[in-house]
């Protein structure tokens, strides 16, 4: 339902994988054992050996499940398709021992770096910019209850068309992302406006694999956000939109009751949301 050229697989996939290479050292190195190794790699070829002998998987689904292997890597679309296929099980496994405000998954679209912007503030945006105004606003806390000054709300999200920025054409570098600092009392008031659902590429090979399934490639509409403060454990999550399409269907399974948000109309038909983040000690 758009007439802007939808960013192609190869396009946004490749982007994808330069985003997630560069990412690499603030991320850190995993520090597995031989032990581990063993353990995690044998048990997952077990997992696969046993689809294969329950569900007597053929010679040329082999191949053809080999050939769409080799077209995720050559497309760069491994970062896509494990975010959106396998990063939610990750997520649980570390929000198992995480307090504070509830977690999801970061997604492929992160980028580090981004204009730093005062606690009251509008995200760099088009002039132009499509879509309904929104005013999201909040506090950032301690568990305690303290209020944390300083604290870094990082916020991406995808335009009116579903594209993020430095993944799609079309879509000026920096464009509604940013880190937004918190004022005296941990406050922060963004404007910005409310983002489309987001679809998987179908010109790929993730979005030949769901339409092979006969799955939908839709995400809902989200805001993306990662909040740190000195002597705190950053907190990487994602707010949804009450009422919104794909809500209870995300093809990234990463929805949760708590991080759906109900924005008041105001007359203007703008929207006003607060939602507040409790960060737990580092
Ligand atoms: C997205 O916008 C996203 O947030 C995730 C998790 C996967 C694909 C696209
Ligand atoms: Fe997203």
């Amino acid at each position: 339902s758009t007439t802007q050229e939808s960013p192609t697989a190869a396009g946004s996939g490749a982007n994808a994988s330069d985003a997630f290479r560069a990412s690499a050292a603030r991320r850190g190195a995993a520090e597995t054992t031989q032990e581990r190794a063993d353990r995690l790699f044998r048990r997952t070829l077990e997992a696969i050996y046993e689809v294969i002998r329950t569900e007597e998987v053929s010679y040329p689904e082999f191949q053809a499940v080999k050939r769409w292997l080799m077209d995720v890597g050559e497309v760069g679309e491994w970062p896509l398709f494990l975010d959106v296929f396998v990063e939610h099980e990750i997520e649980k496994v570390a929000a198992k021992s995480q307090r504070g405000t509830t977690g999801t998954i970061e997604g492929p679209y992160y980028l580090p770096g981004q204009q730093r912007l005062p606690a009251v503030t509008t995200l760099p945006m088009r002039p132009d910019e499509k879509g309904d105004k929104l005013v999201f606003s909040g506090q950032v806390r301690a568990l305690d209850g303290r209020s944390l000054a300083g604290a870094e709300v990082d916020f991406w999200q995808a335009d009116a068309d579903g594209y993020y920025s430095g993944f799609a054409p079309n879509v000026a570098a920096g464009n509604l992302r940013g880190v937004v600092v918190t004022d005296q009392d941990g406050r922060f008031a963004i404007t910005t406006i409310k983002p489309a659902p987001y679809q998987i590429p179908t010109d790929g090979p993730t979005g030949a694999m769901i339409a092979a399934a006969g799955w939908h490639p839709w995400r809902p509409a989200h805001l993306h956000l990662m909040v740190r403060a000195d002597g705190h454990r950053q907190v990487t999550t994602q707010l949804y939109f009450d009422g919104g399409d794909w809500l209870d269907s995300d093809v990234a399974s990463a929805t949760k009751d708590e991080l759906v948000l109900a924005p008041d109309r105001r007359d203007d038909g703008s929207y006003a949301v607060s939602y507040d983040f409790e960060l737990e000690p580092a």
